[in-house]
């Protein structure tokens, strides 16, 4: 039962993208939904700080976070300072909120227009944000004795001594997460701090080598169907391209896309046909990207869908003609629902 929970918590917190944008999910049937595109990012922290206070209740399970800024009537309790922003039926105020957020965004240079640079700095501090939020809230919940680090032992306290012994290295199992743990445990003393934490529970962010081949290691597997640990061109066409395509579209916000030949070989660099994990770091951020990542493309989004004047500068009027866009999320195709799979 504790093996399910610890399991299920780490599912939805480090592999929350993995299991979003499975590649391989799109050559075979199952059950299909919507995936958010932008998953993880947050514009506004009053919405953020709003949606811990459901999760802490436990409600999460019951509320699209998209309607977080509409229902107050899950019962959560709005501080005093934040009730100006909220009607007498629940909905939050968006034209007053936009109005309040608009002079914080808009900050080098304070000009009255909040420029795309101005937009992916906010967004990417409000993401950073949301990360150290939630790792701050495992490290409370799984730090047993309390000296504000994570051992092994305190992260799966499922895993047995026998189990620890035997150290079966398979995916997911004792041995596997001990490596892993390890690969986070930077300074190798055996137990892991909260940046260390961080990167274990969010390898997508991490800049610790080990633990950006790790997960590049497991996200490749997905798309490696001979199983030889590198992508062939056919592999590479058919699981990575369509993903590499839509965020490069965001992140040069650029109708060209290299094809997927020219692609692929500029990537092959000692031109064996074969891409290696190594060959294919320098599109770390375009096939598998964190949630830093999806704050500056979610930068990009905005920008396109509420530039009316294509000046590539809001003003508070442009933003309030779009307020919706600032509160929705964006949902991208159909993909399967394969939480089993990890
Ligand atoms: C997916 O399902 C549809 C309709 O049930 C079927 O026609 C199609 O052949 C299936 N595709 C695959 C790859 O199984
Ligand atoms: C929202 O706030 C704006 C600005 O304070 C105000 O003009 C407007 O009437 C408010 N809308 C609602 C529905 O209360
Ligand atoms: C478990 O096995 C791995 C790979 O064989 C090895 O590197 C590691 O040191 C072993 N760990 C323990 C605790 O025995
Ligand atoms: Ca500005
Ligand atoms: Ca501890
Ligand atoms: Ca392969």
């Amino acid at each position: 039962m504790a093996k399910g929970a610890v399991i299920y918590t780490l599912l939805t917190t480090a592999f929350v993208i993995l299991i979003l944008l499975p590649p391989s999910s799109r050559s075979h049937n199952g059950t299909s939904r919507h995936v958010r595109l932008f998953e993880g990012t947050y514009f506004d922290p009053l919405v953020t700080k709003i949606e811990h206070k459901v999760e802490e209740k436990g409600l999460n399970d019951h509320l699209s976070r998209d309607y977080v800024h509409e229902v107050v009537e899950v019962d959560v309790e709005v501080e005093e300072a934040d009730k100006v922003y909220f009607g007498k039926d629940g909905k939050m105020n968006l034209t007053l909120r936009l109005t309040t957020l608009f002079p914080m965004i808009d900050n080098s240079p304070k000009d009255g227009y909040v420029e795309f640079r101005e937009l992916g700095v906010w967004n990417i501090m409000q993401a950073k944000e949301g990360l150290d939020y939630s790792t701050r809230k495992e490290l409370e919940l799984n730090d047993k004795n309390k000296d504000g680090f994570i051992s092994f032992n305190e992260l799966f306290p499922q895993f047995s001594e026998e189990e620890i012994r035997i150290n079966k290295t398979g995916h997911g199992e004792t041995g596997w997460w001990m490596e892993q743990f390890r690969n986070a445990d930077a300074n190798q003393d055996g137990k892991l701090s909260l940046e260390e934490l961080k990167d274990f529970l969010h390898p997508e962010e991490s800049v610790n080598e080990k633990v950006e081949d790790w997960i590049m290691r497991e996200k490749i597997r997905r798309m490696d169907w001979d199983k030889d640990g590198k992508l062939n061109f056919q592999e590479f066409r058919d699981n990575a391209y369509d993903i590499f395509k839509s965020y490069y579209h965001f992140s040069f916000d650029n109708d060209y896309v290299p094809s997927p030949e020219l692609q692929f070989s500029n990537l092959d660099l000692n031109k064996d046909r074969f891409l290696t994990i190594q060959e294919l770091k320098p599109i770390k951020q375009l096939l598998f990207p964190g949630v830093l990542d999806h704050a500056s493309y979610y930068a990009t989004y905005l920008m396109n869908e509420v530039d009316d004047n294509h000046d590539h500068k809001l003003t508070l009027g442009e933003i309030l003609k779009h307020e919706d866009k600032f509160y929705k999320s964006v949902y991208v195709g159909d993909e399967e629902d394969d939480h089993d799979e990890l």
